[in-house]
């Protein structure tokens, strides 16, 4: 068991709130929050560890969509257009899987842990990274992907995928949780999503799906028409959609299901998700490079969906970094005027809404929760706050002195997630399920 204290702690609950000056007591959950001196009196045995002065705790990080297999790429893939680019992965991707070798992909998780993040959702294409995620430290949600549109294939593909899943489910430990991917609408019939989505619910799988990413796709669905067509001819002389965009959404009720991208979703198909069991992953740099769109984050808060950050893969990257991620994403969301509020929308995306889908019991400095956390070193804030729990800063205006000294206490902690995703680059300590995770560089 033991007791941490922080001079901040983001509990990165609903209304954000962050502690100064407090504590907590763990051992593989979180077992109480509060004063650092009642906590020591009360759990006498707990052993005390050491954080930097200016420390900041807060859940650690979820990226909810990779791609690890992908690792090796930096200047192999073409990016500006979703076709270029795919046509790019088909040339490459059996030579960068053969370079994403157990050492590459391990060496991936642990930058990945440096700056924070502890637990992955990987979208596994081959099983390449099988061996590496089983036996690293992270906590993994083991997405194994199916594809396939030629249904003459279909009984060779679900054989195929049986065997990367059965080996994945051998390897299952609590940290390692083996899900299932339907890759996409363009790049899957019918009849090999049900056959998915009955593996899923049987047993009880989380689903993880690309959906509405390009121009292209969103022609197909829409008109049958667009590029997406002659690519197909592959498969088809005269290929048509395999779904409507209301039929694949429905191909997924009752399934908890991580939708990834979304960008060409209209502001009436967010209507179409069960608010409960449906969540948008949103990769912003991804979509940058691949997308020509920006997805609408406003739109789908707007209509209650649960968000959650995905760095995507390095064929779609330049880093894992979901502090990264977040910098990139403070930039692309332009229409929120309010920066000091989109900063805590993002750490929620990162943390709390990431977990919840894919029902984890963290993400969340919270008696009761598993104990995945970050501690960081940051600066010094221009003015110390005296009160020791902030909320969302009080919008009430007077006069009085102590009101304007108390306000400049709240503004200057408002500012904090905003400073921290602007200048955090690396974690001084991780913990997973309450053990410390050695970060050596
Ligand atoms: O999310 C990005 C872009 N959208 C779709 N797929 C991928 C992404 N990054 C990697 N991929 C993989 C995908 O899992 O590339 C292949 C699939 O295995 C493309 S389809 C042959
Ligand atoms: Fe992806």
């Amino acid at each position: 068991m033991f007791i941490i204290r922080a001079r901040y702690i983001f509990l990165c609950d609903e209304c954000f709130t962050i502690l100064e000056n407090k504590a907590f007591v763990f051992d593989e959950r979180i077992l109480e929050c509060g004063e650092f001196e009642l906590l020591r009196d009360k759990y006498p045995q707990a052993k005390l560890v050491q954080t930097p002065p200016n420390s900041l705790i807060l859940p650690a990080f979820i990226n909810t969509h990779t791609h690890l297999e992908f690792s090796a790429n930096a200047y192999t893939l073409h990016y500006g257009d979703f076709l270029v680019w795919l046509k790019s992965v088909m040339s490459a991707r059996s030579a960068l899987s053969e370079q994403a070798k157990d050492e590459l992909i391990l060496r991936t998780i642990r930058t990945m842990q440096q700056s924070g993040t502890g637990t992955v959702g990987e979208i596994s294409s081959f099983g390449g990274d099988l061996r590496a995620c089983a036996k690293s430290s992270a906590r993994i949600v083991f997405f194994n992907e199916l594809l396939g549109v030629n249904s003459a294939q279909n009984a060779t593909k679900q054989a195929e995928f049986l065997t990367r899943f059965r080996k994945s489910k051998d390897l299952a430990h609590e940290r390692f949780i083996p899900a299932v991917s339907l890759h996409s609408t363009y790049s899957t019939n019918r009849a090999l999503a049900e056959f998915l989505l009955n593996l899923a619910q049987k047993e009880g799988l989380l689903v993880s799906t690309h959906f509405l990413e390009s121009q292209h796709e969103s022609a197909w669905l829409r008109q049958g028409r667009g590029k997406f067509k002659q690519w197909l001819r592959f498969a088809d002389d005269n290929p048509r959609p395999n779904y409507s965009i209301k039929d694949f959404v429905k191909l997924f009720k009752g399934q908890r299901t991580l939708f990834t991208h979304c960008v060409y979703a209209k502001d009436d198909e967010f209507t179409l998700f069960d608010k409960n069991l449906h969540f948008i992953t949103h990769c912003a740099f991804s979509n940058r490079l691949l997308s020509r769109k920006t997805f609408d984050l406003k739109a789908a808060l707007r209509h209650k969906m649960s968000v959650n950050l995905g760095t995507d893969g390095l064929s779609s990257n330049i880093s894992l970094s979901m502090l990264d991620e977040m910098r990139a994403n403070l930039l692309i969301h332009s229409d929120f005027k309010d920066l000091s509020e989109l900063a805590r929308i993002l750490l929620l995306m990162a943390t709390r809404n990431a977990a919840k889908a894919l029902n984890l019991e963290l993400g969340e400095i919270k008696a009761g929760k598993i104990a995945d956390f970050s501690v960081f070193e940051v600066g010094n804030l221009l003015a110390n706050a005296e009160n020791s729990a902030h909320k969302n800063p009080p919008k009430k205006d007077t006069n009085s002195k102590a009101h304007k000294t108390q306000s400049l206490a709240n503004q200057t902690l408002s500012q904090l997630p905003l400073q921290f995703i602007l200048n955090a680059q690396f974690a001084s300590k991780l913990f997973i399920a309450g053990k410390q995770i050695n970060l050596a560089r």
